[in-house]
């Protein structure tokens, strides 16, 4: 390596951990995620942050019941990225998973467009046994993280059940539908939540959110997996008010998602799909806005037209050290806020 680049990157690490460990040793951090793109997140953040300093508050408007089991996919995708059990190929479900039991089902002609691998349904038995039991999502949540080694807090956004439905040219289908049965290929009309409004955030989320000194909206799809959480009763109110600064990460980049539907969704929807889109999305709740190098003009118009700081890095997280490091640069935009 380059002696400079070396000298840089030994005088970024040192930066961090002060800004991290001793200018600022009380730093609670809530990152607001679903799927794939925000347990990336949330695993960079891992790297560099005591546990007891994270909370990662998920979608769970995915949720599902499927062949009579509760999943909850975005949860399962953060809890198994932390305790590094993911399938690093597809981004959720178990690395090195079987598939005998999917084999079974086809035999059974049940259906198997919803890939359940053997490991992977054990989750899935167990949280349907518990929640069966009547315990909370929360408790078994925690419950499933502390089995699995997974010392970070992971906070179903609501213990009351919020299901996406997903209006599209062909009539309204679930969420799961529209995802994985039918590969977001049908055009989209709009989303909606049901049973948001009965849903309450838990009093675990509510508490994170008025203790955190930084919030992040992680790089997740604007449309079905923040915009659940936001919607909660309440939500808005509470993000609007709290004091710490609340920063988001661009899904888009170059006018594609990172992944998922979220550019061919903003499209459908005829909206243009750029971070503009995104900042103007969250407009009122955000301080900050993180994009990416290759959408540097709209760093001008989030900063001038909505009063939005930005940073523009490189945000594509190709591996481990390629999180760690927009985490880090991610706070320390936070901090110097
Ligand atoms: N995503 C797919 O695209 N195909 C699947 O068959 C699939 C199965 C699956 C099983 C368990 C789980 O926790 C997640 C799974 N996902 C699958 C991912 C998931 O449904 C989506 O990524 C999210 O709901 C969108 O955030």
């Amino acid at each position: 390596m380059d002696a400079a680049v070396h000298h840089e990157e030994e005088r970024q690490d040192t930066s961090i951990a002060q800004v991290v460990n001793s200018e600022l040793p009380e730093v609670n951090i809530v990152a607001l995620l679903g799927g794939v793109g925000g347990a990336k997140l949330a695993s960079g953040l891992a790297q560099l942050l005591p546990p007891e300093r994270l909370t990662f508050v998920v979608n769970t408007a995915d949720d599902f019941e499927h062949l009579g089991l509760h999943i909850s996919p975005d949860l399962d995708t953060v809890m198994y990225t932390l305790a590094g059990l993911v399938n690093p190929e597809t981004g959720w479900g178990i690395k090195d998973d079987t598939w005998n039991t999917l084999a079974m089902l086809a035999c059974y002609e049940a259906p198997t467009w919803f890939r359940l691998g053997d490991r992977d349904l054990a989750t899935h038995l167990l949280r349907s046994q518990w929640l069966r039991e009547g315990f909370p999502l929360t408790w078994v949540t925690r419950q499933l993280c502390w089995l699995l080694g997974v010392p970070q807090t992971i906070l179903p956004m609501s213990d009351d059940p919020v299901h996406t439905r997903v209006l599209t040219e062909n009539g309204e289908i679930a969420f799961q539908e529209y995802f994985v049965r039918y590969a977001w290929q049908p055009r989209i009309k709009g989303v909606r939540f049901e049973g948001i409004e009965q849903a309450q955030p838990t009093r675990e989320v509510v508490s994170a959110l008025r203790n955190a000194d930084v919030i992040l909206f992680g790089p997740s799809n604007p449309f079905v997996s923040l915009d659940p959480i936001l919607a909660l009763p309440a939500m808005r109110r509470i993000l609007s008010t709290v004091r710490a600064p609340r920063i988001a990460i661009s899904p888009i980049v170059a006018g594609r998602a990172l992944k998922g539907p979220a550019a061919k969704m903003m499209n459908e929807l005829n909206m243009e799909a750029s971070p503009v889109t995104v900042a103007a999305h969250y407009r009122d709740l955000l301080t900050g806005f993180v994009l990416d190098r290759q959408d540097v003009p709209c760093a001008a118009v989030i900063a001038e037209q909505m009063g939005i700081r930005t940073l523009a890095t490189d945000i594509i997280m190709r591996d481990e050290p390629d999180r760690a490091r927009l985490a880090r640069e991610i706070l320390q935009f936070a901090l110097q806020g």
